[in-house]
């Protein structure tokens, strides 16, 4: 009886199912060629297990698909939203809410609000929509995070952390004045869902004052990464990852949220803020780009849903579950040797492409051709992190960023275990054959967000 292995498991059983279909070799060579060898732009009637992304395709509760019946559709003043706005200030401690129809939303306007022409907006790396956004309204982003997070193979535990010297030379060279924000985003998406600790957050907060420079949080994934604070953090090991959660956001000054993440709902998002004067300003232009105030381009059913779903989502145990299974397949994966990105991080496995495919250069897409190679192998559908998701830069040029990954983002409360197994196999069998796999050319390229509609062909 001795040395048990005591196994996490799903804090929930099945209530409904939804079939999908299995494909056949020939089924799927067809699919991908019709899709110009981009996962996005396959039909998802056309894939068996879907891991192309967290966002929006998580299973809600039993709970929230009756608060879907709770729904006041009225245009003003929805008593959903009242709703809404009291648990984002109990579970997330921000003061105040505008709805947005998901998180670019908040972007948008917080951008627009917030960022001047020639202004520098630092952030712990960068995310597609979040940049553009910045851009758009003529800013500039500045990497900041440490250098540990660009290694796919350091295993430091918060590779999401800020290395307040980078951020420190950009103050000294562009002044605090020129900087209307730093860009936290908590389990940075693109570094593989890696998170920030309460340290360094502490550390930058502290800077952050002394400079007057505000602090903004794209809070996506703030419970995935309050978990790794509670399992790695020295001092939080009792803490609830909802205290937890309050924590992180109360060194901040404002928050992006896409609800469809950790939030576990199918649409939504919202702008939280805790200064009257810039909360006043959105509440303006958020009747120009997404809806009243009150709801913000959502159904009143869409801000029930999201209301029960972020207190789901800060519970122990189903965190711990979440986190859980992506660890479960990221183990499954490095038992069969394919590199990945470590730690393992909270919404993810990241393969690095770059040691799985060494012999495509990255001109050539060796993770958006891993995207299709997984995809004819198994019906799995992935998606590419590298140099087609980092588009161009303002002057035309592409960016090369270091990290050139396949993300196999595993929804929430969606598959099993055995689904996992599937997975981590269909890697194994794309890795066995990898020195034949060729890379790919770009034949069709979007003017913005350029990986969602990007077309390739394969190389000779
Ligand atoms: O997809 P939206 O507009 O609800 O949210 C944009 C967004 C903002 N921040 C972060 C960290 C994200 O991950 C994010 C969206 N992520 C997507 C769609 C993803 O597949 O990762």
């Amino acid at each position: 009886m001795k040395n048990i292995h005591h196994s996490w498991a799903e804090p929930y059983k099945i209530k409904m199912v939804e079939l999908l279909k299995i494909s056949t070799a020939t089924q799927r060579k067809k699919a991908m060629k019709e899709a110009g060898f981009n996962t996005f732009l396959l039909r998802s009637e056309d894939v068996y297990i879907d891991l192309l992304t967290d966002s929006g395709t998580s299973a809600m509760s039993d709970r929230q698909w009756a608060g879907l019946m709770m729904g006041d559709e009225a245009y003003a003043g929805s008593k959903n939203f009242y709703h809404l706005e009291k648990v984002v200030k109990e579970v997330y401690g921000y003061k105040y809410l505008l709805p947005t129809h998901q998180g670019r939303g908040a972007e948008n306007i917080l951008s627009r609000i917030l960022i001047k022409k020639g202004d520098i907006i630092p952030g712990n790396m960068y995310f597609t929509t979040t940049r553009l956004h910045q851009e758009l309204a003529g800013g500039k982003f500045e990497d900041i995070i440490i250098d540990e997070a660009h290694d796919p193979e350091n295993e430091f535990a918060f590779k999401g952390n800020v290395d307040l010297d980078k951020l420190d030379r950009l103050v000294k060279k562009h002044g605090a004045a020129k900087i209307p924000y730093v860009s936290i985003a908590t389990s940075v998406n693109m570094a593989g869902g890696q998170p920030i600790s309460m340290k360094n957050l502490k550390e930058l907060r502290a800077y952050c004052k002394k400079h007057k420079i505000r602090i903004i949080h794209d809070m996506t994934r703030v419970a995935e990464n309050a978990y790794f604070i509670q399992q790695k953090e020295k001092g939080y090991e009792k803490k609830s990852v909802k205290e937890i959660v309050n924590e992180i956001n109360s060194y901040t000054d404002g928050a992006t949220m896409s609800a469809k993440k950790d939030a576990l709902v199918n649409i939504g998002g919202f702008l939280a803020l805790n200064e009257w004067d810039v909360f006043e300003e959105a509440r303006n232009m958020v009747v120009v780009y997404e809806g009243l105030h009150t709801y913000g381009g959502l159904a009143g059913r869409d801000m029930e849903a999201m209301a029960i779903g972020i207190g789901e989502s800060v519970c122990d145990d189903h965190i711990r579950a979440r986190v859980g299974q992506v660890i479960y397949l990221g183990n499954k994966m490095m038992e069969y040797g394919i590199p990945i990105v470590k730690p393992i991080g909270g919404h993810g496995i990241f393969l690095d492409a770059k040691k799985f495919l060494p012999h495509i250069p990255q001109e050539n897409y060796p993770a958006q051709t891993l995207a299709a190679e997984i995809y004819l192998d198994s019906g799995v559908r992935t998606m590419e992190r590298g140099v087609v998701s980092a588009g161009r830069k303002a002057n035309g040029e592409n960016y090369y960023p270091k990290l050139e990954l396949l993300r196999f983002t595993i929804p929430r409360r969606v598959y099993t275990q055995a689904h996992m197994d599937v997975i981590a196999e269909s890697a194994a069998s794309v890795f066995e054959r990898r020195n034949k796999i060729k890379g790919l050319k770009m034949v069709y390229e979007p003017r913005y967000l350029r990986f969602f509609q990007a077309r390739f062909e394969k190389l000779n």
